[in-house]
């Protein structure tokens, strides 16, 4: 697959002034330009741990600390990022189509930059999680371990975030929604976690024209019909203009 050029990818306009019925899944890349680290740019570790030690119920067992820190300082960087220009064009996007969107990214820029609705299939920063009841509430600026869960008093507090060997949320939805649409596009994710990476895949098979958004082509390139190559504050804004 080569570059694509502009000009060549469906551009979402509407069909006989119906709005069309567009899924978009974003990915890591699209908070990239606002300073959030992606997972798999430099060597996928962090602080010397593997992403995998940090990111799944095991890890979370074996040390709770390292895994609270590490959050805590993701939750605190998303606080200082600014949504960018790719964020504000989906949020433009909704306003004139019937528009899912439905991103693996944790952290808030998307209803920050206007975004009416957000499936956070990976779970969000701001939520807390009570290991022992399943309690949800909103998750303080910085989590511990020993934070009691408000509503069985068990000190079993986590991240609500999807980890590794977890069901991620909201999947019948998302099954519905990539059915239905009449575009699918995945914009800035490197197609290597399932089951978001077999969305393009499962639409392409319904029909569905499928467009990627990237820097370069992903692990999965081959299930889409199009791309658009280019850093997603540029790219993203000129899609849906
Ligand atoms: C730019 C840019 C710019 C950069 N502009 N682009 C086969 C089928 C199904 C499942 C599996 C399977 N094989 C294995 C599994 C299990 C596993 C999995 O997929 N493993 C793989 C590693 C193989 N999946 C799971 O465990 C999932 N659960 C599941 O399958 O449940 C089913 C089940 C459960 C129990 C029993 C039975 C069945 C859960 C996955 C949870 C993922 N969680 C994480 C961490 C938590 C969230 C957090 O801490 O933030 O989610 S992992 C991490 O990867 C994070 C991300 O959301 C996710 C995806 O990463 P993403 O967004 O693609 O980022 P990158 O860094 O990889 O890529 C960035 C991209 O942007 C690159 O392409 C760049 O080029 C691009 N880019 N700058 C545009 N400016």
């Amino acid at each position: 697959s080569g570059r694509a050029t502009s000009g060549s990818h469906p551009r979402p306009r509407p069909i006989a002034g119906k709005p069309l019925r567009i899924t978009v899944l974003t990915g890591a890349g699209i908070s990239a330009e606002s300073g959030l680290a992606t997972f798999r740019a430099v060597d996928g570790l962090w602080e010397s741990h593997r992403i995998e030690d940090v990111a799944t119920p095991e890890g979370f067992a074996a040390d709770p600390a390292l895994v609270h820190r590490f959050y805590n300082m993701r939750r605190k960087d998303a606080a200082g990022a600014q949504p960018n220009a790719a964020h504000l064009a989906l949020a433009d996007l909704a306003r004139r189509h019937d528009l899912t969107l439905v991103t693996q990214n944790v952290d808030d820029l998307h209803e920050r930059a206007g975004s009416p609705e957000v499936i956070h299939m990976h779970g969000s920063l701001s939520g807390a999680l009570c290991a022992a009841c399943g309690h949800r509430w909103p998750a303080p600026p910085v989590m511990s371990p020993d934070d009691s869960c408000p509503a069985c008093a068990r000190p079993a507090t986590r991240p609500d975030i999807v980890w590794f060997g977890e069901m991620p949320y909201h999947m019948e939805r998302i099954w519905d929604a990539l059915e239905s649409a009449d575009l699918f596009a995945a914009i800035g994710t490197s197609g290597n976690v399932y089951p978001a990476a077999g969305f393009a895949q499962h639409a392409r098979r319904q029909g569905v024209e499928c467009l990627e958004l990237n820097l370069e082509g992903s692990a999965n390139a081959r299930d889409f019909h199009r791309r658009i190559t280019g850093p997603a504050g540029r790219t993203v804004p000129e899609w849906v203009a």
